[in-house]
């Protein structure tokens, strides 16, 4: 059941607070026999800023229920307002470990890439929410589903690949990789710089990043068959029920 806005009636409720709120929600889910599946950059795209009315990069984490394979279904009863987005993942060779992170330290401790949508979903009504209530929701983390193929960071220009994300066999959305903070690695960098000045944490050596929407994120529906194109890097696809 969606709820309102935390903000609403606690205005004083801000964004350290919100990062506060997710890591009690961390803990919870670690204390139910989850584990973190991958670290997430979100609202990191002008397509997503401009659709969600807010300006700031935040971070949150993919717990390991929430991965679903490759032309595997996700439930809609078991969601409130689903949204997919496409998204270039990371999975790192070494410690990633801030201040100053620039793309070319992301780059050379990238040990892969690979595609990847990820699904998002508020708790809150309408999907309306300032930052810290969105970072202390997690930032509506809630599945993802990744490419079967895992593809060398040196393989290809990283920033200029282009993805098509059909529903039904009809383009909804498409975009290309600059479209996330000029270069998805940048998502990376900016993560650990992020996650150092709260409280001097590292990307820790095969971690997973979700660097963020290449395009804005698409509402699903009962049924739907989402089918998303990378190049390069194949077809991912899933199915609502
Ligand atoms: O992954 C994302 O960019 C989502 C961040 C939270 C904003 C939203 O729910 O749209
Ligand atoms: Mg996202």
């Amino acid at each position: 059941m969606a709820v309102p806005r935390i903000t609403e009636k606690n205005p004083e409720f801000d964004i350290s607070m919100g990062y506060q709120v997710q890591q009690e929600l961390v803990k919870i889910k670690k204390n139910q026999g989850h584990e973190i599946f991958a670290f997430k950059m979100g609202l990191t795209s002008m397509a997503k800023m401009t659709q969600m009315n807010i300006t700031e990069l935040i971070y949150g984490y993919i717990f390991d229920y929430m991965n679903i394979p490759d032309q595997g279904e996700i439930s809609i009863d078991e969601l409130i307002h689903p949204k997919v987005e496409a998204e270039i993942a990371f999975i790192l060779s070494e410690d990633l470990q801030g201040p100053d992170i620039t793309v070319d330290q992301v780059m050379e401790k990238t040990e892969w890439i690979l595609p990847a949508l990820e699904i998002i979903d508020s708790r809150y009504q309408n999907f309306k929410f300032k930052l810290p209530d969105v970072i202390a929701d997690n930032t509506s983390a809630s599945r993802v589903v990744l490419g079967n193929r895992k593809f060398r960071p040196q393989e290809f220009k990283i920033d200029s690949i282009g993805v098509t994300l059909m529903i039904n066999d009809e383009l909804r959305a498409n975009g290309v990789s600059a479209a996330v903070l000029d270069n998805p690695a940048n998502s990376v960098a900016i993560l650990a710089n992020m996650l150092y000045t709260n409280g001097k944490r590292k990307i820790p050596k095969g971690s997973m990043i979700l660097t963020g929407g290449i395009t804005e994120a698409i509402l699903l529906n009962k049924w739907d068959i989402v089918t998303s194109k990378f190049d390069h890097m194949g077809e991912i696809s899933f199915r609502v029920r």
